[in-house]
């Protein structure tokens, strides 16, 4: 593979921490030109496992801390694994430090896994193209330059983090700062310098960031606040934002967070406008070079003030997911993605009602199918039947809940539950709450009854009274 001129999209999987080495990875297999498959930190090595063969990839990097976990992987696998110090401590190649480079840019760049309700996650695809397509859209909408100065707090197996935030910043020469992980007082640190112009975030990492102002002294609240003053645009997205920390943010930081709506196939789709009225509860607007239509369950378009599904056009949009073409072709209907979110209209702006499956789940800005977790449950000797929930969460958005049948004569707690799901789900798949049941609640077809389900771990608030 060293030898090769031109990679010819030959996927290289790596599994690097947000640092200068994963850029630098991943800027050298757009230029030596091979699909970039980013793997989430944290993933148990069956996860990996899969990663690896559905991308049928040629190559794995890591971390070095990694390599005893992922060379047997990569070797049953066929794929030559290298670890960061590898390639970028290795001398450089005189002919590689050659300056531009063309890039066609109908190639395939990145491939970023996704859930969707079935199935085990599949491969997006974004070629150069796409990927131009939507970052100049965010340079464009959030006047990106290079005077701005960014800190990376995502992981960046995501679109959040890969384009909103550090190929935005690389594009027009901006500045970016990298933590390898979230971390709320690292954060605040930098936020404190006064030095930074632009953030970006999902609702849990502002959640996190409240209550750590929360619990400082009135004199670190005050450097802490007094550095958001230099920051000229502070965005959330990814999930949800609660009305209580919009608000509480505006207090701490003074700033009304810019909510913003994407999606890994799209990357942003739906913007609050950088200047003029963000109207909370909404996200907004067409971002440049984004078409959409809201279409309702009669396949109508959807009057303003009536709920329909989201459906995109526009350069940005994904060519397709990796060796599934059924599935690609179920997503699209004549040129429009079908996202699966419902939203409606109200004086040119959308407004964001839940998704069209209650089967995807969103816990701390990442998504997980309900189903995908069932099956890896149902593994467990004690469980005889299982049914997998997400229960609104001021922190996480979205809590992983199960409702388990046990086996005759089995027992099961939460403790263990988790323990035993360690090496087989990814950490934000694993339920965080457990409730045993005699019988799961099912309709006439013997299909489990999801909302009735969610009210085990949330019961619904009471009706109010009504005045006699
Ligand atoms: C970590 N844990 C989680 C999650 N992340 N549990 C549920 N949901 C999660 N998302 C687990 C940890 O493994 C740990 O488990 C426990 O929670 C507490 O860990 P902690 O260290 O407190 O959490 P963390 O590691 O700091 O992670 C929280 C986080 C992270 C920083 C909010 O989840 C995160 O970076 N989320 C952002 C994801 C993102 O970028 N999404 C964008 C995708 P244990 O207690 O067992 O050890 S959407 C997208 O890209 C589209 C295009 C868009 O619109 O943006
Ligand atoms: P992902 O597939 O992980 O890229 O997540 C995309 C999904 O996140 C979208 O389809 C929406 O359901 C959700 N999402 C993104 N931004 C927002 C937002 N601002 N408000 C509510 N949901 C959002």
């Amino acid at each position: 593979m060293a030898d090769r001129a031109d990679l010819d999209e030959a996927r290289v999987a790596f599994l690097i921490a947000p640092s200068f080495d994963h850029i630098a990875v991943q800027w050298g297999i757009w230029r030596a030109g091979g699909i970039g498959v980013p793997l989430p930190m944290g993933s148990p090595a069956s996860d990996v496992d899969y990663f690896v063969r559905d991308a049928d990839a040629s190559a794995v990097v890591c971390d070095a801390q990694y390599a005893s976990m992922v060379a047997p992987i990569a070797k049953s696998a066929g794929a030559a694994l290298f670890t960061t110090d590898d390639l970028l401590r290795a001398p450089v190649r005189q002919e590689s430090e050659s300056g531009d480079f063309p890039i066609d840019g109908a190639r395939r760049a990145t491939m970023v896994y996704t859930s969707g309700t079935t199935g085990r996650p599949k491969g997006v695809v974004a070629t150069h193209a796409n990927i131009a397509a939507q970052i100049e859209s965010l340079v464009s909408a959030w006047e990106w330059s290079a005077a701005d100065r960014t800190l990376l707090v995502l992981p960046l197996h995501h679109v959040h983090g890969i384009i909103n935030v550090v190929c935005s910043a690389l594009w027009c020469g901006a500045t970016l700062e990298v933590l390898p992980r979230f971390d709320a007082d690292a954060t605040w640190d930098r936020i404190a310098s006064g030095e930074l112009t632009v953030f970006s975030a999902v609702p849990t990492i502002y959640h996190r960031l409240i209550q750590s102002w929360e619990s400082a002294t009135a004199e670190v609240q005050r450097g802490r606040s007094s550095g958001c003053g230099a920051v000229r645009l502070m965005m959330s997205g990814s999930a949800a934002l609660p009305r209580q920390v919009l608000e509480r943010w505006r207090e701490i930081s003074g700033h009304l967070l810019l909510e913003r709506y994407g999606m890994t196939e799209v990357g942003m789709a739906l913007s609050n406008p950088l200047h003029g009225e963000r109207r909370p509860g909404f996200v907004g607007s067409p971002l440049p070079g984004v078409s959409i239509r809201l279409v309702d369950d009669r396949c109508e378009a959807a009057p303003d003030g009536q709920p329909g599904e989201v459906q995109l056009k526009g350069a940005g949009v994904f060519s397709e997911y990796w060796r599934r073409p059924d599935s690609t072709n179920e997503a699209f209907k004549n040129g429009w993605f079908l996202t699966g979110d419902i939203a409606i209209r109200e004086n040119g702006a959308y407004r964001l009602l839940g998704r069209s499956s209650v089967d995807i789940i969103k816990s701390g800005g990442d998504k997980l199918s309900a189903l995908e977790v069932e099956d890896v449950l149902r593994t467990h000797p004690a469980i005889a039947e299982c049914a997998v929930v997400g229960v609104d969460d001021p922190e996480w958005g979205q809590c992983v809940c199960a409702a388990v049948e046990t086996r005759a004569g089995c027992a099961l707690s939460l403790a263990e539950l988790r323990e035993w799901a360690k090496p087989r789900l990814a950490p934000y798949k694993i339920p965080r709450d457990l409730m045993c049941v005699s019988k799961l609640p099912r309709n006439a077809m013997g299909k489990v009854i999801k909302p009735e389900v969610t009210a085990f771990f949330a019961p619904p608030a009471p009706p109010e009274r009504q005045a006699p």
